[in-house]
């Protein structure tokens, strides 16, 4: 009982005595608050006799430090957006254009029925997505549609990006640089495709993400591709092996890869001169260069052999993508100049067909105009 009474008055005593420092504490953060609302408010109107008053120095410095995480906040932010936003931007011809075609289509039609469909094909085959592709994509939507029930022609729009939406590759659309080793990269495709230009953004790209890069100058057919090259090797700061016009682009690449080993170099890059796909001699060459960077790096060991592809040339660049892959094996494609095409449908083609990833999508001439792949952020992008 007595210790149930001493217990009592203890832990009164320590109740009373929390409540104590509670106050204590609430006043102090008050008071704290008060300070730190001066201090803010001084930072603002540059309120000098404040911000000189010794007393409030680490408060001040505390302020001044949160305001620029604050601003650094923001600006993530709003980059952040703005990257996404400027994806939509740069697609803006293919949303308009095709994809808002298919719109305007499904929303101007009261039923579905045969007349629909085909008239939709009509439609797919006048904007380059290919005859057997376009067949393809009508016969899985009609089963679609079925499967769902849609009564309203104006939903099938939402059921065709989904249809859309399964036919781009979605393995292996990144490229992951191996961090023990050399990675290799040998970039293709015929005259003007944006093989160098997108060689250009990729090396900003690996040099920002901290790697070490160096770029092999194969083409070698004209001097003016050298100096080209080397202009975005400047910019970005990487190394680069040149040999002079007319030289055997075998030797460059074999010279890139021995500086590449020797440098301790995380990528290499090749850029090739543009070679037409019917031109026999050219792709031997090729299978030649791919010779060399076996024999240098083992038969069975992967690298990156990546076909860049107009965007805007339509059922041409399925016919280059064809032969490039017997050719040479491909691990993938570049589809550049998006932000000029208004039919943009050569990517549902080429993937479906050739069943390999896209790696990266061209969106403009800039450096930052290079994104990485992603279905989703594409399909969000061209579809309202
Ligand atoms: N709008 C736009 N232009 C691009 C894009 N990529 C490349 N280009 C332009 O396309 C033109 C040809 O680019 P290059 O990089 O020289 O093409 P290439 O394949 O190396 O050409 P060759 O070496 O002559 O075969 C240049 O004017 C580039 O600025 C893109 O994504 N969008
Ligand atoms: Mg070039």
């Amino acid at each position: 009982m007595f210790k149930k009474f001493f217990k009592g008055s203890k832990k009164k005593n320590m109740v009373e005595k929390k409540e104590e420092v509670n106050k204590k504490e609430e006043s102090e953060k008050f008071q704290s608050n008060i300070e730190n609302k001066k201090v803010e408010n001084a930072i603002k109107e540059e309120k000098v006799d404040i911000l000189k008053d010794e007393s409030l120095k680490e408060k001040i410095e505390e302020v001044k430090k949160e305001e620029v995480k604050k601003e650094e906040l923001e600006e993530k932010k709003t980059e952040k957006k703005g990257f996404f936003t400027s994806l939509k931007e740069k697609l803006t011809k293919s949303r308009e254009g095709l994809f808002g075609k298919l719109k305007n289509f499904f929303s101007g039609r009261s039923v579905i029925d045969d007349e629909m469909y085909e008239d939709l094909e009509e439609l797919l085959i006048q904007s380059d997505i290919g005859f057997d592709m376009t067949l393809k994509i009508v016969e899985n939507l009609e089963k679609e549609v079925k499967t769902r029930g849609i009564k309203e022609a104006e939903k099938v729009y939402d059921v065709l990006k989904d249809v859309l939406e399964r036919f781009l590759i979605r393995e292996n659309n990144k490229i992951e640089l191996k961090e023990d080793r050399l990675n290799i990269i040998l970039v293709v495709g015929v005259n003007g495709v944006g093989k160098t230009t997108t060689i250009g953004k990729m090396i900003s790209k690996f040099k920002s993400e901290g790697k070490k890069v160096i770029i092999g100058a194969a083409d070698t057919f004209r001097a003016a591709a050298i100096e080209q090259l080397e202009e975005w090797a400047i910019r970005s700061e990487v190394d680069i092996v040149k040999h002079s016009q007319g030289a055997d682009p075998g030797a460059v690449v074999f010279d890139t890869l021995k500086a590449a080993k020797s440098r301790n170099m995380d990528v290499a890059i090749i850029d090739t001169a543009g070679r037409l796909h019917n031109k026999k001699n050219l792709m031997d060459e090729l299978s030649k260069i791919n010779k060399i960077i076996k024999k240098e790096i083992g038969e069975n060991e992967p690298y990156e052999t990546l076909l860049v592809i107009d965007g805007t040339t339509g059922q041409n660049g399925l016919t280059q993508a064809r032969v490039f892959n017997e050719v040479t094996k491909l691990t993938g494609f570049v589809i550049t100049k998006l932000d000029g095409t208004a039919k943009g449908g050569i990517i549902f083609a080429i993937s479906e067909e050739l069943k390999k990833p896209v790696k990266f999508i061209g969106v403009g001439e800039g450096i930052e105009d290079l994104r990485e792949f992603d279905a989703d952020e594409f399909i969000n992008a061209i579809f309202e």
